[in-house]
């Protein structure tokens, strides 16, 4: 409150906002075009500007609120790489307060850069937030000095759920990629990643007591991709890192369809007359299942991995797949595996599909075919997780007919206006929204990078920044000028075009 009231009074004196002498509110809608916008993706609720800047010395001492366990280390991380020293004696102070404002949620900060920087929140996450928005505000790289805007930026973001899914079953990626790729999640405030780790392709998590899981399907990929798992260890390890970095791992086990790893491991698994039971390299999908008419089996097997992958991650959900699949006794299947999930203290995600199972209204749906009619769910009392695959597959070209991308949900592919453009309130009670990249094509570090950036910028900007606010050019003139933090991140980015790239 003092600094706010510091910088009231300052813009009294100097004037604020870059149009006007009086504060100017300068959220991103189209109204304020004029307005002079900050290079910050995704856009703050709401961003006073005033007149004149905060010069940040490379020496700056630093007052920390107990609690601030994330945002504490983030902020020092950020200072070292800037070559900025932390001494008592400084000259520049940089705080981070805890307060009590209901307003500003759970994920919600205020940062106010006047004589001082300052971020409060409620939430040691509202301050990893602030401190991120901080990080966008300073250059890349060390410099001698920095100079940053007087500014009064408070922020909370549209959805709880800012995610992005990565298909590592396809295609493995090692944990190193996923370290990385959740420090630029984070980055850009996206809190969800999702790993698909089943499919028919292979199976990419030890499970203790199906050794075999990892022994037969661990080596497996799709042809071109690579193999490999993460034994327990390594997923505690990345559990670790992604909470401190304020990212949620989903797990997702693919249940009953897309098991051919499974099936191919444990052949027990699958009905009697299968008589396919190697593991598969192809494209194809919706060819396998587990043998649904043999519950005393299959069921006991679904609880062990279960229970095994909720001690592993501390997600309150757990995806259990339920796509592309067709068995009469599909419904009865989902529902009973929802019903697992619950009954071991957690609650299911389920692909669209699985709506047609009676299923706890607790149960998040994962919309992806754009014209699903969900609408019943919906009546249920049911929410979704976006990602209708005409706006988030970025498993699709960022241009039509980009080599090594689908394009049977959109022959246009999803440039990123088209992914932009995605209207989240059209579609009933959302958590959220989350991009999906899946792997069939995809096999490399680099080109991951390729399909998720800049695109995944625009899933960030969707969930987090309110839907009247959004405004498709000055979004990329925001990113076009956090180009040299991509570079920074390591990013191997598409070049876009249309950003001049
Ligand atoms: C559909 S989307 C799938 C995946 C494929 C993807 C390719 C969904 C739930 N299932 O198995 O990898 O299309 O774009």
């Amino acid at each position: 409150m003092r600094f706010l009231l510091a910088f009231a009074i300052a813009c009294t004196l100097i004037g604020c906002g870059s149009t006007s002498p009086d504060t100017s509110t300068n959220s991103a809608n189209p109204e304020a075009h004029q307005t002079e916008q900050l290079a910050l993706v995704p856009y703050p609720s709401t961003v006073e500007i005033a007149k004149g800047k905060f010069t940040l010395a490379n020496r700056v001492h630093l007052e920390a609120a107990n609690g601030s366990e994330t945002a504490k280390p983030a902020l020092q991380a950020l200072l070292t790489q800037l070559d900025i020293t932390l001494s008592d004696t400084a000259p520049s102070q940089i705080e981070l307060i805890m307060v009590e404002e209901p307003e500003l949620g759970e994920e919600g900060y205020r940062l106010l850069i006047d004589t001082q920087i300052s971020i409060s929140a409620n939430t040691d996450a509202g301050l990893f937030y602030g401190v991120q928005t901080l990080r966008q505000l300073l250059p890349a790289s060390a410099q001698a000095e920095y100079a940053l805007p007087l500014v009064a930026i408070t922020d909370a973001p549209a959805f709880a759920w800012r995610g992005n899914m990565l298909d590592v079953a396809r295609s493995f990626f090692p944990p190193e990629y996923i370290k990385s790729h959740i420090d630029r999640m984070a980055r850009f405030k996206l809190n969800r990643l999702h790993l698909h780790l089943s499919d028919d392709q292979g199976w990419r998590v030890e499970i203790n007591k199906y050794p075999k899981l990892t022994e037969i399907g661990g080596p497996s990929a799709v042809e071109g991709g690579r193999s490999g798992f993460y034994t327990q260890e390594e997923v505690r390890e990345l559990v670790a890192y992604a909470q401190a970095r304020h990212v949620t791992l989903v797990p997702e086990i693919d249940l009953p369809g897309h098991t051919q790893a499974a099936l191919a491991s444990y052949n027990e698994l699958a009905c009697d007359d299968v008589t396919n039971l190697s593991t598969y390299s192809g494209l194809e999908v919706g060819f396998s299942k587990l043998c649904l008419t043999n519950p005393e089996v299959i069921y006991p097997w679904v609880e062990d991995v279960l229970s095994e992958i909720i001690e592993l991650f501390p997600s309150e959900y757990i995806h259990i797949g339920g796509d592309e699949i067709k068995d009469p006794l599909y419904a009865e299947f989902i529902a009973r595996a929802t019903q697992i999930v619950d009954d071991l203290g957690r609650t299911a995600i389920v692909w669209e599909e699985g709506s047609v199972a009676d299923n706890d209204p607790d149960v998040l749906l994962q919309l992806w075919n754009d014209e699903y009619d969900i609408q019943p769910a919906l009546e249920r009392g049911h929410q979704l997780i976006l990602s209708p695959c005409s706006y988030t597959y970025f498993d699709h070209g960022n241009y039509a007919g980009q080599p090594q991308t689908y394009d049977w949900c959109r022959k246009e592919g999803v440039p990123l206006e088209r992914a932009y453009s995605l209207d989240t309130s059209a579609f009933g009670a959302a958590v959220g929204v989350e991009s999906a990249l899946w792997t069939e094509l995809v096999h490399t570090d680099a080109a991951a990078d390729n399909r998720l950036w800049p695109r995944l910028a625009v899933t960030a900007e969707l969930g987090w920044s309110q839907a009247s606010q959004r405004d498709y050019q000055q979004f990329t003139d925001r990113l076009t000028q956090l180009r040299p933090q991509l570079d920074a991140l390591g990013i191997q980015y598409y070049l876009a075009p249309e950003l001049g790239w």
